[in-house]
């Protein structure tokens, strides 16, 4: 059996956070845990659609998704969310509707200017010539989680390495 709980991902556009979701999604698939991920994918294109980027609606956006992984938390899953939440408040805010150890903050630190190398869809580019306008990091704020109980330095740390940490982490604390 399992712990049901939160592990909220938080970073910048390109920092790692739905790479690194994707392949815990899988190593916890492989130990038969039963979990599921949240993504702009299947929460911004559906539920949230009518959402955009300003901060109230960023604000909205992450408060839906808390609630959201609050009923799965319920339901007896593991859930995975992979937004920047950009917003030390909003991050509290979910962190608050949950009750003690069931959300897991884990920061995907990375430097804008590397996330700007990446840049995998172009759009830290777009947001450098003006044609997105309030891009986090660039002419948005990007607030680093104070206290998170997870820190990956996705700039040096591979993949691997970074499932592993959040997988030791679970079992530590008796979440596997
Ligand atoms: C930041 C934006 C923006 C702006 C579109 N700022 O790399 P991506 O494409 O897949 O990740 C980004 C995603 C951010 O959505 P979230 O729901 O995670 O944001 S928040 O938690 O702040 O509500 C990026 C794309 O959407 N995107 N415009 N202006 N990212």
């Amino acid at each position: 059996g399992h712990k049901s709980v939160i592990i909220w991902f938080t970073g910048l556009s390109g920092s790692g956070k739905s790479t690194i979701s994707v392949a815990l999604e899988k190593a916890l698939f492989d130990r038969n845990m039963s979990s599921y991920r949240l993504d702009g994918d299947n929460v911004r294109h559906g539920l949230n659609q009518n959402l955009g980027f300003s901060p109230e609606d960023r604000k909205e956006n992450i408060r839906r998704i808390g609630e959201v992984g609050k009923l799965m938390v319920d339901a007896g899953v593991i859930t995975m969310t992979a937004f920047i939440s950009p917003y030390e408040e909003d991050r509290t805010d979910v962190r608050n509707i949950l009750d003690d150890g069931e959300f897991i903050e884990v920061y995907t630190k990375c430097s804008v200017d590397e996330c700007e190398n990446r840049d995998p869809k172009g759009l830290y580019k777009k947001a450098r010539s003006g044609e997105i306008k309030g891009f986090t990091g660039i002419n948005a704020p990007y607030e680093e989680p104070t206290n998170p109980e997870i820190v990956l330095d996705t700039e040096v740390e591979s993949v691997e390495s970074s499932v592993d940490k959040i997988l030791s982490y679970l079992e530590e604390h008796k979440y596997l």
